[in-house]
């Protein structure tokens, strides 16, 4: 326990061993446990010197602004778009972030995405689930070996989709900010071409740039046999384009694990069968949390000691 103590905010639960390990060093306060969160915040909002969040939620600047001694915002996670990082610097708060810990497990669960939405695997469940099989047939589902794949952003998550990929002798594409030539995939600077020469769409880019990048445009160029896969940020898509996309069956279906209103998700996506559906899971695996979580005790610890943290963002 550091002495003089210091307090830390958490607004969303990590692992037991983690927070076990936060309570061994620090005041720890868990804002998500709190129904009316002001109340923590009036009460402990002055002394808190560090904030752990998570890559989606993010720390908004009203809440950043009730915590007037605050040090450094701990993402465990790779998204900073939900932390304003310019607020952040002009606070004289560090950022930092958990790179490469969560890469293969959200490539993971981009292949798995892939395979449940084009094999069908949910509706199989279900029927199976409702005692229906032998009285419902399931119609036969898309092949997934050999497919044309597009990746939007071919960054470490991209290129370990597009490793991922080519074990199942898929022919890869990519759309970015920048040709990678030294990738060996074949480079679309146009995501409507892109879109339009595969057969699934994969978004694996970071959200930081703002831009909504699958508009209507890019569905209807993925087309009536397309399917669009996103493990990025639900913000990344036209979700309203997507909704009708896939009731006008202008795509064949969606693999999707992020939203644009977390945890909210429209019902439509929840009601459409060929939408294979994941609660933001992209890097949700024990393992992959508790290296995260250790990343996030080593920034917060750096920082408390008044060195530079080892995956800072921005910051002094
Ligand atoms: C986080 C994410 O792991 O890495 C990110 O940016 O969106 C997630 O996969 C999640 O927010 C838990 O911290």
């Amino acid at each position: 326990m550091h002495n003089p103590p210091i307090d830390i905010l958490l607004t969303q639960p990590v692992p037991e061993a983690i927070d076990a390990e936060l309570v061994s060093r620090y005041n720890v306060h868990r804002l998500y446990q709190y129904e009316q969160p002001q109340q923590l915040l009036a009460e402990v909002g002055p002394r808190i010197r560090g904030v752990v969040t998570g890559g989606a939620k993010g720390l908004s600047n009203a809440l950043m602004d009730q915590l007037p001694a605050l040090e450094i915002i701990a993402i465990s996670g790779i998204g900073t778009d939900a932390v304003d990082l310019h607020h952040a610097a002009g606070r004289g708060v560090q950022v930092t972030t958990t790179p490469g810990v969560l890469t293969a497990d959200v490539a993971d669960l981009a292949m798995g995405l892939i395979i449940s939405s084009l094999r069908r695997l949910g509706e199989g469940e279900r029927l199976v689930r409702d005692g229906l099989w032998g009285t419902v047939n399931l119609p036969l589902a898309r092949k997934v070996s050999g497919i044309e794949l597009g990746i939007v952003g071919l960054g470490e998550v991209g290129k370990a989709i597009a490793r991922r990929a080519a074990a199942f002798d898929m022919a890869i594409a990519y759309n970015g900010r920048r040709e990678q030539p030294e990738s060996g995939y074949r480079y679309e600077p146009d995501l409507v071409a892109l879109a339009r020469s595969v057969d699934v769409l994969v978004v694996a880019a970071s959200a930081d740039g703002g831009q909504v990048l699958v508009t209507a445009e890019v569905l209807d160029a993925l087309g009536p046999q397309g399917y669009l896969i996103n493990v990025a940020r639900g913000k990344l898509v036209d979700e309203q384009a997507l909704v009708d996309a896939l009731r006008e069956q202008r795509i064949a279906g969606a693999g999707l694990d992020v939203f644009v209103d977390e945890p909210n998700v429209p019902p439509a996506l929840r009601d459409l069968n060929q939408v294979a559906l994941q609660p933001h899971r992209g890097s949700a695996t024990l393992q992959t949390r508790l290296e995260m979580g250790r990343m996030v005790l080593n920034n917060l610890e750096a920082c408390f000691r008044g060195e530079a943290p080892p995956n800072r963002v921005t910051g002094r």
